[in-house]
């Protein structure tokens, strides 16, 4: 039969008429819409649940007990490289903050073990569960304080749908770093089927200058991160053209946060609550992510490119909240030098030049630049001058945060030394506003070169910064070229392994 059925394939050309046509197809714009086509028909096919992918953060591992999946989760101290130079000391679970997300399906039986390795009492809030009293995880309510090295296990029948999130109950620990995401997939899976379904979880730090610790006080914050990472060291989502792609969006900050995506439209399907009924899906390229909130945004990546996703907050879109205002950062006649450390830049009394608040310095306006060590001054928007990127550059060089961990610290990208502003620019009021360019290059491309970034244009990692990565939308050729390439990367805990193992 089975002779007999290759036999007449071959007598009408069936096999080889279907390679010759997909190559074809694929090589050119029309046929790679068809092929698109093609797959968007799939959508309605039978359906199963993709795993979530929370990149630079990964999941939580569990075994089984019987039919009880059991999760271990470890509060603990973590120091976490959060873009190129800079390294914080934060709270967050099992080696990162946000925590690794938890995923589980409707009708599980859930058990956490909760380790508290931090110096003091803490708690886990399990947030929009609707489950038993006594595993709410407010302290001194519903359970006692888990003092330091001490244990509380938490169980749970899962009947929900959608994404959730799990947190400290006390304030500050929870500005910290302490969350991390809940995913519970539906029983019976959501339609249309998306082939890619992402987390990301939305942060804000106040790390004044000199400080490894976030100032969990402070209501100006100068970090901004997806998923514990600032621009450009987050990690793109990448997905092949035709895909429909699902983004969850967890906010546990002081800000809300309007998610914006460039190129395409999306569907705003699910909140904190679960799944929203189809009829009530709303259009849009922006959602707002409210504080305590989580939405799930749906649409088909039908349009290749490197689209950014990114926080639409102007002031969430940078690195170290820096600002270079006014001519009071000008050199000279024309201006006073800023970017300097506090003292001098506060105009503090200090000896030389002897008067506060003198004619010989400016403030440095704005919140944060060039405050604190020079270590720092790389990651801002830029320097002002040749020697002081010089000297920035040297700083970050020789700074503590040079063997991260799937980084490549060998140096800064020294474009060309020309300066692109005009001539003029220091007499022109309001400059400099974005002149990220004016002294060399501070591209960061090869400082957070890593697989899921190859191909991008050259000079990209200088204008993402803060809330801000991409999606590529990669059409197959390529798409299958960067998986590749992560595949060869062969990381240990690569949170994008459920994709890279689909093949
Ligand atoms: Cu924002």
């Amino acid at each position: 039969m089975a002779n007999r059925r290759s036999f007449l394939q071959s007598a009408l050309g069936l096999t080889a008429g279907l390679f010759t046509t997909d190559k074809l197809l694929a090589a050119t714009p029309q046929g790679q819409a068809e092929q698109l086509k093609k797959r968007r028909n799939k959508i309605s096919g039978p359906v199963s649940n993709a795993p979530v992918v929370t990149p630079d953060v990964g999941d939580l591992p569990f075994t089984m007990d019987g039919y009880v999946k059991v999760f271990h989760l470890i509060a603990q101290v973590v120091e976490q490289q959060i873009a190129p130079g800079k390294k914080i000391h934060v709270w967050g679970f099992n080696g990162s903050a946000p925590g690794p997300t938890i995923q589980v399906t409707q009708g599980d039986r859930v058990r956490v073990i909760f380790d508290n390795q931090l110096p003091e009492p803490t708690s886990i809030h399990w947030h929009g569960f609707e489950d038993e009293i006594q595993y709410d995880g407010q302290p001194a309510i519903s359970q006692p304080p888990v003092k330091p090295g001490e244990r509380f296990i938490y169980e749970f029948n899962i009947h929900q749908e959608g994404t959730y999130f799990y947190h400290s109950h006390m304030a500050m620990q929870e500005m910290a770093g302490m969350l991390g995401t809940f995913v519970m997939h539906p029983k019976e899976p959501y339609r249309p089927h998306c082939d890619k379904d992402f987390a990301i979880n939305l942060q804000e730090y106040a790390v004044l200058p000199s400080n490894t610790v976030p100032n969990t006080m402070n209501m100006e914050f100068n970090w901004l991160l997806l998923n514990g990472k600032s621009g450009p060291a987050t990690t793109p989502l990448i997905v092949r053209l035709g895909d429909r792609v699902r983004v969850r969006f967890v906010n546990l900050g002081m800000d809300h946060h309007p998610m914006h995506i460039h190129g395409h439209t999306f569907y705003t399907t699910g909140t904190e609550g679960g799944r929203i009924p189809e009829a009530g899906w709303w259009p849009g390229n922006t959602v707002l992510v409210g504080v305590a909130q989580s939405r799930t945004v749906e649409f088909v990546a039908n349009n290749p490119g490197d689209w950014m996703l990114h926080c639409h907050l102007p002031h969430h879109m940078m690195n170290q909240m820096s600002s270079n205002v006014g001519k009071m950062t000008r050199v000279g006649t024309t201006g006073m030098p800023a970017g300097v450390d506090m003292n001098t830049g506060m105009g503090i009394l200090q000896g030389t030049p002897g008067a506060p608040l003198g004619d010989d310095y400016g403030t440095s306006l704005g919140r944060g630049q060039g405050f604190g060590s020079t270590a720092d001054m790389a990651t801002t928007n830029g320097p002002l001058s040749d020697p002081k990127a010089k000297d920035a550059m040297k700083a970050t060089q020789q700074g503590s945060g040079q063997n991260m961990s799937g980084m490549n610290m060998g140096g800064m990208q020294m474009g060309d030394m020309k300066s692109d502003v005009a001539p003029n620019a220091g007499d022109v009021p309001n400059f400099p506003q974005d002149a990220y360019m004016e002294g060399p290059m501070m591209a960061m491309d090869k400082m957070v070169e890593r697989p899921e970034n190859f191909g991008l244009s050259s000079g990209w990692s200088q204008f993402m910064q803060g809330m801000m990565t991409f999606v590529r939308v990669l059409p197959p050729d390529k798409y299958d070229e960067v998986i590749a390439r992560m595949k060869q990367a062969n990381r240990p805990n690569d949170p994008y392994a459920s994709i890279l193992n689909r093949g």
